[in-house]
C-alpha cells in the first residue's frame, strides 16, 4: 500500500534529501516549507511522485493546525512525519547572544515539532499504524560553546522523542530521533545571516556529512521490519569526534 510521507522543512538540506529519497510509486510526499518556490523544484524534478506542496510556517500554531487538518484526500492519512524543520541561529555566548535570535530557535526546533506532532498523531493513532522521524542532533546531548538555546532544543527534541514512544506504548507507532553531527546544508548559512565565507570555515578540510547520508538513515529507520523501533540515532562523519573537558586554569 502506497506510504504518505509528510516532510517539514523539505525545501533544502536533508528534508530535500528526504524528499529525493522517498521518490516513486510507493509514496506519496507532502513536501512543507515557508519558500513555496524552493519546494516547488524539488516537486518538478521528483515529477514521477505524486506530491503535494504546503508552503507552511511551523511556527504558526492555527497555520498548521488549520492546513493539516485540511489536506486533500489522497494526501490526508499520514504514515510517516520527518519533523525535519529547524534552525541555529548564532554562535554567540549565552551572554551575548540575541534573544530574537532565541525564541525563533524556541518557536521552529519545539514548538513548530510539537504542532506538527499533536496535529498529525491522533489520526496515526485512530489508524493503528505511523512513524514519526524527528530530527534531533548531537547538539541535544553534547554541549559546546555558542551551542546555548540550539542544543537546548534539541534536548527537547531527544526526550519528547522518548517519552511519545511512553505514551504510545501498546500502540504500533514508532518514534525515532536522528541525530546528525556535522552536515554540509544550508544550516550554516542560516546559523551566520548567509555570510558565506563563514559558513564555508565550518566545512573546511573536513568530510562533512552530506543530506542524502541522512536521508539515507531516515528511510532506513522508516524501512525496517514493523516490531523494531530505532529509538535514537547518531550520527557522524568519520572527521568529528568529542572533546576533552575544557578546564579553566588561573595564572600562579
Ligand atoms: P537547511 O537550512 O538546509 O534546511 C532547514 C529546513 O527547515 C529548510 O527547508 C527550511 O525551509 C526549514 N524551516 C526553517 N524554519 C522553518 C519554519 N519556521 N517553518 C517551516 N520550515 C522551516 O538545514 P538542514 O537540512 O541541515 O536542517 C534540517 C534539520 O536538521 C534542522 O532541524 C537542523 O537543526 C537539523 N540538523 C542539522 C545539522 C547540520 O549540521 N546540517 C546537524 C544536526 C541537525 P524554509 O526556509 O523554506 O522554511
Ligand atoms: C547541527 C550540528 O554541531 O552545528 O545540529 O550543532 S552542530
Amino acid at each position: 500500500m502506497k506510504k504518505t510521507v509528510l516532510i517539514t522543512g523539505a525545501s533544502s538540506g536533508f528534508g530535500a534529501a528526504c524528499a529525493r529519497k522517498f521518490r516513486g510509486p510507493e509514496f506519496r510526499l507532502i513536501l512543507a516549507a515557508r519558500r513555496l518556490e524552493k519546494l516547488e523544484i524539488v516537486q518538478r524534478e521528483l515529477s514521477d511522485t505524486e506530491i503535494l506542496v504546503l508552503q507552511l510556517d511551523v511556527r504558526d500554531r492555527k497555520g498548521v493546525t488549520e492546513k493539516l487538518a485540511a489536506l486533500p484526500v489522497p494526501f490526508q492519512e499520514i504514515d510517516i512525519l520527518v519533523n525535519n524543520a529547524g534552525l541555529a541561529l548564532g554562535l554567540e555566548p549565552a551572554q551575548e547572544a540575541d534573544l530574537d535570535n532565541w525564541e525563533i530557535m524556541v518557536d521552529t526546533n519545539i514548538k513548530g515539532l510539537i504542532y506538527c506532532t499533536r496535529q498529525i498523531l491522533p489520526g496515526m493513532v485512530k489508524r493503528q499504524r505511523g512513524h514519526i522521524v524527528n530530527i534531533g542532533s548531537v547538539a541535544g546531548s553534547t554541549p559546546y560553546p555558542g551551542g546555548n538555546v540550539y542544543g537546548a532544543t534539541k534536548a527537547f527534541v531527544q526526550q519528547f522523542s522518548n517519552n511519545l514512544r511512553s505514551d504510545l506504548l501498546g500502540n504500533p507507532i514508532r518514534v525515532t530521533n536522528i541525530e546528525p553531527g556535522l552536515a554540509e546544508t544550508e544550516f550554516s548559512l542560516v546559523r551566520f545571516n548567509w555570510d558565506e565565507e563563514r559558513a564555508a570555515d565550518v566545512y573546511r578540510g573536513t568530510r562533512p556529512l552530506t543530506a542524502e547520508d541522512i536521508a539515507e538513515t531516515v528511510y532506513w529507520v522508516t524501512s525496517l521490519p514493523p516490531h523494531i523501533n530505532i529509538n535514537r540515532l547518531e550520527v557522524m562523519p568519520v572527521c568529528q569526534a568529542w572533546a576533552p573537558f575544557s578546564i579553566h586554569r588561573q595564572e600562579e
